[in-house]
């Protein structure tokens, strides 16, 4: 298949010119950055959807086994960059944009972030996405099209404030609005039961309905034509009248009621791990799941007459227990819309569905009140009751009367509030339960799913979460991908993650040391000029630049860091002058936003921002330390931060981080790691060993009994000093800060910082006596860069298309 669009320098430059006249509306002559990122990125639009639709016309005449791949965030961050990248022409682009007198950085930097979605879960769908088209699997992403992402961080006086994140305000050229692509979705009503051909069939009468608009954003695969849809549903109110209300004569009234329709995909809620029963909630899952699944089965309509083909032509992935309710929407499809029995529709949708869990706490996971779910979606409670039922009785023919288990293990949880457990419908309904690291499985087997486990072992896998190097390394750092190209002799890495092993034998080489330490030493440079512009302060490149940017959580245990610090700065002050010489200055960088309703992390966040103001500003302590907490931490900031980081901080207690997926991005870019055994992190090990890393902490097998010990565990002198400082008020706030310092008491530290600090510090001292050694970091530091193939998102795509969706690729001539 040719080009139709041309990609040389004179017709890239005429495409945005045109673009910025026509499409911008701005003058030709006279236009600014921004209004360059638009002609740019709409010219880049353009050759997106080139290959978008020469991409579906090849899967439409290959009709493939498609994946769909359902997830209700996907925190894609900017497009600009990637896109060119993943298109090959960043440089035509570049130099065209030169002759228009501007800059391709520059313009590049125009662009906010596209935020529709937590953390790590989300940004793993990102990486997902960018791997299954790069390697031309036939799929396709779903989702819902917030109009408010996560909300924006900001710091006044050092306490987090919300904003709401208005990212389509200047127009997001990454879209397609399909104005004819629209499904009707329905809500409350009742279930009656009505009598066809001598069969009594269930009909439900809905009570509202919304109509749901498709936005498609094109993702280009890296060296491939191949370029894949992620479609993302928006709210609109439905154009079926409500005669009723319009005769009364109360037309405004009306119109308001309707418009309410929207507020469905307002807004993303900003909370990570906590799952309230809240009826918009609920209505934000099945609207996405009920557009989605229309869309899908019409797709599958096209060519196919017989539903028992659907399991051959479809696989459908449940990110998470959110889009579980597609199970019950796929029963309700096929027996009440397509009559099918019971059984025979039971198991296609047992046949098409997978899931992965992310959570590694029970009382994380998702439950929905019967109340809320009879009253939304009576109809699919009738099915989920229904599908209980047969469970259970299955169950009993096969374990007998052991009650306490069959309670554990039904759908339906009773007690105070009746719910359904979202997390067991999709493991009776699935064939497959995935974890996403090797020691997350381990705990579904042991701790979360212990009885499901024991009933069907075959279902539990585990797919280790990987990262796209594109992103992480290519396009957020420019000059580590281009040594690594020069120095393995290809480009195919980006392609083919396996390579990068190959750095191994020019480890020892001292050209590759020198230049790789020079390009860290570029990005360090970038990074403080940012810190600068932030903050004021000035930060010496000479310094370790240590970093732990994530979300604020307690298990991650930011709280730990600021305690080190506070640790760190203690001991300078208390030094001789003499001594004070052989201190390794530290950058301690900390990014990270709390959930709005989250106290304790609002409090860590205060904490970090009244130690940085002591420290900071404590003329002695000069360049030996200085701590930085970065505002509004999103994926742009990340990819300009990971690649200036020299260490990076993973300190979640062992046991309670799923994967982690963090640590990979700072691997890839050689930071070394200095963190707890917990998650991906016990895989990195297995890839660049323990002697490359700073590892620290008690192990996942003796938490529990460490826990049990409660009281008993003495935490160190030094741990209770620092406690001590913040309670007693040498930063500051003292009444504000008990109630965190309350949770480090002994008996409540439930997370662990006393026990583990000791040897926190320990590994923080090993890395100093590392630090200065330049030549032994630089060794440790290509290591882990070399070790970090494992961890794309390239692999792990592999291993689910042929380990659970059963699909294979579909490449697009060129
Ligand atoms: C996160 C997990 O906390 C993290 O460990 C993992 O790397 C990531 O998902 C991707 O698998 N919400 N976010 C997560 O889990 C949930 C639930």
């Amino acid at each position: 298949m040719d080009a139709f669009l041309k990609n040389d320098s004179f017709s890239l430059q005429k495409d945005i010119l045109d673009h910025v006249e026509y499409t911008v509306a701005r003058s030709r002559f006279i236009f600014d950055d921004f209004e360059a990122y638009q002609g740019l990125s709409y010219s880049v639009r353009d050759r997106l959807i080139e290959r978008w639709h020469d991409t579906h016309r090849y899967f439409k005449k290959k009709d493939p086994k498609r994946l769909y791949f359902l997830s209700l965030e996907f925190l894609m961050g900017r497009s600009l960059s990637n896109s060119v990248i993943n298109l090959g022409i960043r440089d035509q682009y570049a130099d065209a944009l030169n002759q228009l007198g501007f800059e391709f950085e520059v313009v590049a930097e125009q662009e906010g972030d596209a935020a529709l979605g937590n953390g790590g879960l989300a940004r793993l769908c990102a990486c997902q996405m960018d791997s299954l088209a790069t390697l031309d699997y036939p799929a396709w992403g779903y989702g819902l099209r917030y109009q408010y992402g996560l909300f924006r961080q900001i710091i006044l006086d050092g306490f987090q404030l919300e904003e709401p994140d208005y990212w389509l305000n200047f127009g997001n050229p990454w879209e397609i609005e399909r104005v004819h692509v629209s499904y009707p979705v329905k809500f409350y009503g009742t279930v009656e039961e009505e009598g066809i051909q001598g069969q009594t069939i269930k009909v439900w009468i809905p009570g509202e309905t919304v109509e749901a608009v498709a936005y498609d954003n094109p993702i280009p695969g890296y060296g491939t034509r191949n370029a894949i849809n992620l479609r993302l549903w928006a709210a609109k109110p439905s154009d079926q009248y409500d005669m009723e209300s319009y005769n009364t004569g109360d037309y405004i009234n009306a119109i308001m009621d309707r418009q309410k329709a929207e507020t469905i995909s307002n807004v993303l809620y900003p909370d990570d791990r906590s799952y309230q029963g809240k009826e918009l909630r609920l209505k934000q899952h099945y609207f996405f799941v009920s557009a989605s699944l229309q869309d899908i089965i019409r797709r599958f309509r096209d060519d196919h007459n017989n539903f028992d083909e659907f399991p051959e032509k479809v696989a459908l992935q449940i990110n998470d227990t959110h889009p579980s309710l597609a199970i019950a929407e796929v029963m309700r499809v096929l027996v009440d819309e397509e009559h099918l029995d019971w059984s025979r529709a039971w198991d296609i949708t047992s046949r098409v569905f997978s899931f992965t869990t992310h959570t590694v706490h029970v009382e994380a996971l998702e439950k929905i009140p019967v109340d809320l779910l009879g009253n939304l979606l009576p109809r699919h409670l009738q099915i989920i009751y229904e599908i209980n039922y047969k469970f259970m009785e299955e169950l009993k023919s096969m374990i007998g009367q052991d009650y306490d288990r069959l309670s554990r293990m039904s759908i339906v949880e009773e007690g105070a509030v009746k719910s359904i457990r979202m997390a067991n419908l999709s493991i009776v309904c699935c064939q497959i339960v995935n974890g996403v690291s090797k020691v997350h499985l381990d705990l579904l087997k042991e701790r979360v799913f212990k009885d499901f486990y024991e009933l069907w072992p075959q279902k539990f896998q585990y797919k280790t979460n990987g990262v796209t190097q594109r992103r992480w390394v290519v396009v957020s750092n420019p000059n580590l991908s281009s040594l690594i190209s020069k120095w393995l002799g290809t480009e195919s890495w980006i392609r083919n993650v396996d390579l990068l092993a190959g750095l191994r034998q020019h480890v020892s080489d001292p050209d590759l040391q020198r230049e790789w330490k020079m390009v860290k030493k570029v990005n360090k440079a970038r990074l403080a000029e940012y810190i600068e512009t932030l903050s004021g302060i000035k930060v010496s490149l000479d310094a370790m630049f240590d970093v732990q940017i994530k979300r604020i959580h307690e298990y991650k245990r930011q709280l730990l860091n600021i305690l080190g610090i506070i640790h760190r700065y203690d001991c300078i002050k208390n030094m001789e002058t003499s001594d004070r010489r052989k201190v390794v200055p530290r950058v301690c960088i900390i990014g990270g936003k709390a959930a709005p309703g989250y106290d304790i992390a609002k409090k860590i966040i205060k904490l970090c921002h009244v130690v940085a103001e002591k420290i900071n500003n404590d003329a002695d302590i000069g360049d030996l330390l200085k701590l930085v907490f970065i505002p509004d931490y999103n994926v742009s900031v990340a990819e300009l931060v990971i690649p200036g980081s020299d260490l990076s901080q993973h300190l979640s207690t062992a046991g309670h981080e799923a994967s982690g997926t963090g640590s990979m991005k700072f691997l890839m870019n050689g930071c070394l790691l200095l963190a707890t055994a917990d998650g991906a992190i016990v895989e990195i090990m297995e890839e660049v060993g323990a002697d490359n890393m700073f590892l620290f902490g008690a192990k996942v097998n003796e938490v529990p009994a460490l826990r049990e010990k409660g009281a008993s565990l003495k935490a160190p002198l030094q741990f209770l000093r620092v406690v001590r400082m913040v309670r007693d008020g040498y930063f500051g706030f003292k009444d504000y800060f008990k109630s965190l310092c309350d949770t480090l008491e002994d008996g409540k530290d439930f997370y662990l910082l006393g026990y583990d600090f000791a040897s926190y510090l320990e590994a923080q001292a090993a890395a100093d006596r590392t630090f200065v050694d330049p030549e032994k970091w630089i060794h440790m530091s290509i290591l882990s860069t070399a070790g970090s193939g494992k961890f794309s998102s390239d692999k792990t795509i592999e291993e689910y298309a042929k380990h659970t969706w059963g699909i294979e690729p579909c490449k697009c001539p060129f």
